[in-house]
């Protein structure tokens, strides 16, 4: 079971900077839309506070999904506001699907990583065509994003690369980029049925949707270099177990069924500025 941080039931708006709930989005949220933000962290302490305090005001509630830290990441992610899940398993994966089991009221999930190196404020291109009902799944993309110079190595480039290309090959669908800044449709995530652990979670998201015939789409995001110590693409050993992961999940992705075809319900609406 997960455990709960110090918000008991969803608040009603994040309290971040006092503004008005939408004020830096542009538009005005439908009334029934509900905010989660997912944050998967493992030993964050020293970023995950500065991530939290970004998260725009008009978010619902903040869940840092942790599983193993052992330093003070969950306690600072509590006094920053934001309530923590414990996953039982460990790896990225497995903390992602406590966070959503905790995020029990929300109607749009938003997932980004607890190092520093996605841009919080940058959520309302994420938000607004799932909002209008015009996407089921919008992803950040790095790649047609500003990257500050070494926020994304090599390796990285070169495994999504690879990555997206495959799955052009198999699936004839264009991704630039395997970011994990991304938001889904609740209805969506639920029809997807994740089951990846670790660090497949992103693309086998990505494959699932568009073989379901999801309407994705691709914004671009800004990257800068994490705080504290990678856990994955800055190590040897990280690089090769989620590049082996990686092309591992495309592959069993390609020998699965294809999953039933997504029909959303929500009918596109405009949004009031
Ligand atoms: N809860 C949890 N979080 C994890 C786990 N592995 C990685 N993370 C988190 O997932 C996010 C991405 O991990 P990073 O270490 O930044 O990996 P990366 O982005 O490929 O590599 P960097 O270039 O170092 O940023 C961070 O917020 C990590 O703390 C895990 O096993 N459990
Ligand atoms: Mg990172």
């Amino acid at each position: 079971m997960p455990s709960e941080g110090n918000i008991k039931s969803p608040p009603c708006g994040w309290p971040g900077s006092g503004q008005p709930p939408d004020a830096a989005l542009g538009f005005a949220l439908p009334p029934d839309c509900r905010i989660s933000v997912i944050i998967p962290a493992l030993n964050e302490e020293s970023s995950i506070g500065r991530v939290i305090a970004e998260i725009p005001p008009w978010v619902t509630e903040v869940i840092v999904a942790d599983n193993g830290s052992t330093d003070s990441t969950a306690q600072v992610a509590r006094a920053a506001g934001a309530r923590v899940a414990i996953a039982r398993e460990k790896g990225y994966g497995s903390a992602c699907l406590a966070g959503i089991a905790m995020a029990e009221h929300s109607t749009i999930f938003v997932f980004l990583d607890g190092d520093y190196s996605d841009y919080p404020a940058q959520m309302g291109r994420l938000i607004k065509p799932i909002a209008d009902g015009s996407q089921d799944m919008v992803l950040g993309s790095r790649v047609i994003g500003q990257r500050q110079f070494g926020a994304m190595l090599p390796q990285q480039r070169l495994g999504g690369a690879l990555a997206t290309f495959l799955i052009r090959l198999i699936w004839r669908h264009r991704f630039t980029d395997l970011g994990p800044f991304r938001a889904i449709d609740r209805r969506a995530l639920t029809h997807l049925a994740m089951d990846d652990k670790n660090f497949g979670w992103t693309i086998q998201m990505q494959i699932r949707a568009i073989r379901a015939g999801m309407r994705v789409w691709e914004v671009p995001v800004d990257y800068r270099k994490r705080i504290g110590k990678s856990k994955i693409s800055g190590t040897l050993w990280g690089v090769l177990r989620a590049g082996y992961k990686i092309i591992l999940t495309i592959f069993r992705e390609a020998a699965r069924p294809s999953p039933s075809e997504y029909r959303p319900d929500a009918k596109a609406r405009s949004l009031s500025e």
